[in-house]
């Protein structure tokens, strides 16, 4: 493992121009002590750094690339939409293709708008949520992510039902005013809330399965009971399935669960690498958007053929019989190797994982909402990842993410993976913790 010098260098040029050196605040990997990798390629279930190298991804892209970098299928077809041009601004096929295959595919979407992140998918669903309901107030669980949406970028007053405050600057308080943050996994919290607030709810968004403190599974009932508690209010439930969609199965955590949300928000796998992100719900509540309706919502990119072709291919060859089997083969057998490398070391982790997500919290304990992920050691996390790293290993470079297992990854490198673990818990005793 040389150097990263190269990408060392590459960071100080881009902290001139770029604010933080960055364009997306994780990826500076200041959360786990170190400086970000400079990627120059990547191909499968590997990336290539400027300096030449080569890592395990577990990040894939923090999810999209559940086919592994560069699928030939899917490179492509992008190689064929852009000779016939990138964006017209006008419909194509592509969009109602598109369109057809996640109507196919997501259960409870009967009509859907493409956009282009998953962060234009949430702030889209609110908005539509308030204009359905014609409701202010949403509910938000402490730890859970849904983009730099303006209105959920609050972070949980003390104790239960509070309403949010500001968790960024230029959030004005008035804009977090109608949102209120309860601990993930409490349907309990959630009933007191429905009481005090019921018929000024409009929607309660949820990561059906959190992937932004960790991961974080629901526990037996509490989606089904955040689904009977907005039948009982009126209010619409959101399944903010940007990372669940198309990962846990085709259908997504909905399907994983058997809970039908009103509204499902989509991004990262649904674009296959390209900046897509979609919102859809039944004929009734897509109705409403503009022009048929009067919650307007636009986009410059939206639908492109560039963007529809990859997802297209990508989702298409999800539906291939045994794909999502394999995926979750190998993340278990990842995860019983990480397991039997800890116990062999004497360290204690719990890893935490749904599907092909997963994570290890530094804890002796399973944690189930943010205030328990809280108590772990993300300072043993810090050393675990930079010691993975110099094994040839990229994890997610904060605690509060998810590893992702790619149908690229074979068993070689989920062996290489556990052997170099044994090497990182090693790094993490010798550091006293
Ligand atoms: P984007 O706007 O980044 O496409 O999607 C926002 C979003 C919405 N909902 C969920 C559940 C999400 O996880 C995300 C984005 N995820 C983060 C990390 N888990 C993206 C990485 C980053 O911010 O750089």
């Amino acid at each position: 493992m040389s150097l990263r010098k190269l990408s060392y260098e590459y960071y100080e040029r881009a902290k001139r121009v770029l604010p933080g050196g960055v364009n997306s605040p994780v990826r500076s990997a200041r959360a786990v002590g170190t400086h970000p990798l400079f990627i120059r390629e990547a191909k499968g279930a590997w990336i290539w750094d400027e300096d030449g190298n080569r890592y395990i991804d577990y990040v894939c892209s923090w999810g999209p690339l559940i086919l592994g970098h560069s699928h030939p299928k899917v490179v492509e077809a992008i190689k064929e939409a852009a000779e016939r041009g990138t964006s017209y601004g006008i419909p194509c096929k592509l969009e109602v293709e598109m369109a057809e295959q996640v109507v196919k595919m997501v259960p409870s979407i009967e009509v859907v708008r493409f956009v282009n992140s998953g962060t234009e998918a949430v702030m889209s669903a609110i908005r539509l949520a308030r204009a359905v309901t014609g409701r202010k107030k949403i509910i938000k669980f402490d730890g859970c992510y849904h983009g730099h949406v303006d209105a959920l970028l609050v972070k949980a007053g003390s104790g239960v039902a509070t309403f949010g405050m500001p968790a960024s600057a230029g959030v004005p308080e008035e804009v977090v005013a109608q949102t209120i943050v309860l601990p993930y996994n409490d349907l309990e919290a959630v009933r007191s809330a429905m009481e005090l607030h019921g018929k000024e709810i409009a929607a309660i968004i949820v990561e059906p399965v959190a992937g932004n403190m960790g991961v974080v599974p629901p526990v037996d009932g509490f989606l089904r009971g955040l689904r009977e508690l907005c039948e009982a209010q009126g209010a619409l439930l959101i399944f903010d399935e940007v990372i669940t969609g198309f990962r846990l199965t085709q259908g997504g955590a909905q399907q994983y669960y058997g809970v039908y949300p009103d509204i499902t928000c989509l991004g990262k796998i649904i674009g296959g690498g390209l900046p897509v992100g979609a919102y859809g719900a039944s004929v009734e509540i897509m109705a409403h958007v503009a022009p048929d309706g009067q919650m307007y919502q636009a986009g410059t990119l939206s639908g492109n053929p560039l963007a529809m072709a990859a997802g297209l291919t990508t989702l298409r060859i999800l539906e291939v019989e045994g794909i999502y089997e394999e995926l979750n083969e190998k993340a278990a057998y990842l995860e019983r190797g990480l397991k039997e490398v800890a116990e062999n070391r004497g360290v204690t982790i719990t890893v935490q994982r749904v599907g092909s997500m997963g994570c290890g919290f530094f804890t002796d304990r399973s944690v189930k909402n943010f205030d328990e992920v809280k108590t772990c050691n993300t300072e043993a996390y810090g050393v675990f990842f930079r010691a993975m790293l110099d094994k040839g290993v990229y994890l997610a470079p904060s605690q509060f993410e998810a590893f992702f297992v790619s149908y690229a990854h074979t068993m070689e490198d989920l062996d290489k993976t556990i052997e170099a673990a044994h090497y990182a818990l090693k790094k993490v005793l010798e550091s006293g913790y």
